[in-house]
């Protein structure tokens, strides 16, 4: 897709952190093939919550849904900086080995179905996730504070709105995953 959304702070994180991209210091690599897995970002959430739509709004491809409700998207930000996106819906699928973290799309309407996906990420696993509430548009009058009560969560995920229909509006969401991993695992230190 022509102007595909270019994300700067994935870029820093490619320049001063490659290993959180899966990389392999190449000269300890067994092959070259082997050399950089590509990046993944998970994107889940409920039934329904808009997962397809999203994946769907910042590939540069249609999305591919294989097993019913699995979504893979591609965004290519330059020759050497691929991401992957995955969309599930089931906790600790397979697919999330090895990802940058994950954004939990939540349906306001629906706060329950995100309660065993959040649950898992914050007991279950490091990842870095942040969870963006969809449908805001549908005049729901869900203040962000009640819904991190109503899914107690942890104030340091960050909770954010998101229009998954709108590719600008669920690129920020990917800026905010990405700014957020930055802070959780410093690349760096300035030298
Ligand atoms: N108003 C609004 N509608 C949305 C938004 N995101 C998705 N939708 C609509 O909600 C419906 C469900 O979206 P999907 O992307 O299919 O949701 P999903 O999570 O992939 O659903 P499953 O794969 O069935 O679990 C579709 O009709 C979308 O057009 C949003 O942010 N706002
Ligand atoms: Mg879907």
């Amino acid at each position: 897709m022509v102007g595909t959304p270019i994300f700067d702070e994935l870029r820093d994180l490619f320049a001063t952190s490659p290993d959180r991209f899966g990389s392999q210091p190449r000269a300890q690599s067994a092959s070259p093939r082997a050399a950089r897995p590509p990046t993944k970002i998970i994107v889940t959430g409920g039934p329904g919550a808009g997962k397809t739509t999203f994946v769907g709004s910042v590939s540069d491809t249609h999305p591919i849904a294989v097993e019913g409700a699995t979504d893979f998207g591609r965004i290519t930000l330059h020759a050497d900086l691929v991401v992957y996106l995955f969309g599930t819906s089931q906790p600790g699928h397979p697919g999330f080995a090895g990802a940058l973290g994950a954004v939990v799309l939540v349906n306001p309407r629906r706060l329950e179905d995100a309660f065993a996906m959040i649950n898992y990420f914050e007991n279950s696993s490091d990842l870095p996730f942040i969870v963006a509430v969809t449908m805001v548009d549908s005049g729901l009058a869900h203040d962000l504070d009640e819904v991190r009560e109503a899914l107690a969560l942890d104030l340091q995920v960050p909770l954010t709105t998101c229009d998954a229909r709108d590719p600008r509006s669920a690129t920020a969401v990917l800026q905010q995953l990405v700014a957020h991993t930055l802070n959780r695992n410093p690349s760096n230190p300035a030298p």
